[in-house]
């Protein structure tokens, strides 16, 4: 009987620690250059999401082709190749419990018209065009997003002291 407790607690342990995903999200050239990059990382660590890559970098078109390969049909694709490329960016992979759909509300609506006040969007821009960040829409983009801006050896593994604090198991 304990036994079969104690072997759906360890099952319960490997559920909870799969769904600390892993998500990819972008300060964009906008948020850089409106010296946003500090709040937008704030929140994340704020939130309790762990940070385990993060570089800056002055991405090619090609790169972003590929980034946003799924838009590449839409009107406004080429603009935002344009916008996206203009200027260095903050690529980062945040890690917890699931930080792809906590992210994706963090950031708010694509359009900051439509974002609720206390997200990044909806607090810190106005235009579609120029929002500040990107945040993965799934688990399977994101760890495609991964593997496109960071190598395996730029996404470090760590625990930090506190995580007894944020997770409760
Ligand atoms: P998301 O960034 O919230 O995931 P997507 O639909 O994937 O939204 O669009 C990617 C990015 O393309 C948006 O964040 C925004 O920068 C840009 N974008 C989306 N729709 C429009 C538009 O109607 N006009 C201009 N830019 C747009
Ligand atoms: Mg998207």
């Amino acid at each position: 009987m304990i036994c079969t407790f104690l072997a759906l607690v360890s099952i319960l342990h490997q559920v909870m620690a799969a769904q600390r995903e892993r998500t990819f999200i972008m300060v964009k050239p906008d948020g850089v250059q409106r010296g946003i990059v500090g709040e937008i990382i704030k929140r994340f660590e704020q939130k309790g999401f762990k940070l385990v890559a993060l570089k800056f970098v002055w991405p090619s078109e090609e790169l972003l082709q590929k980034h946003y390969a799924d838009l590449a049909g839409k009107p406004f694709f080429p603009g935002l190749i344009k916008y996206m490329s203009s200027g260095p960016v903050v690529p980062m992979v945040w890690e917890g419990l699931n930080s792809v759909k906590t992210g994706r509300v963090m950031l708010g609506a694509t359009n900051p018209a439509d974002s609720a006040p206390g997200t990044i969007r909806g607090d810190l821009c106005i235009q579609v065009g120029r929002n500040i960040v990107h945040g993965s829409d799934s688990v399977e983009s994101a760890n495609k997003e991964i593997n496109l801006w960071f190598t395996e050896k730029e996404v470090v593994g760590w625990t930090p002291a506190n995580e007894g604090w944020v997770y409760e198991d």
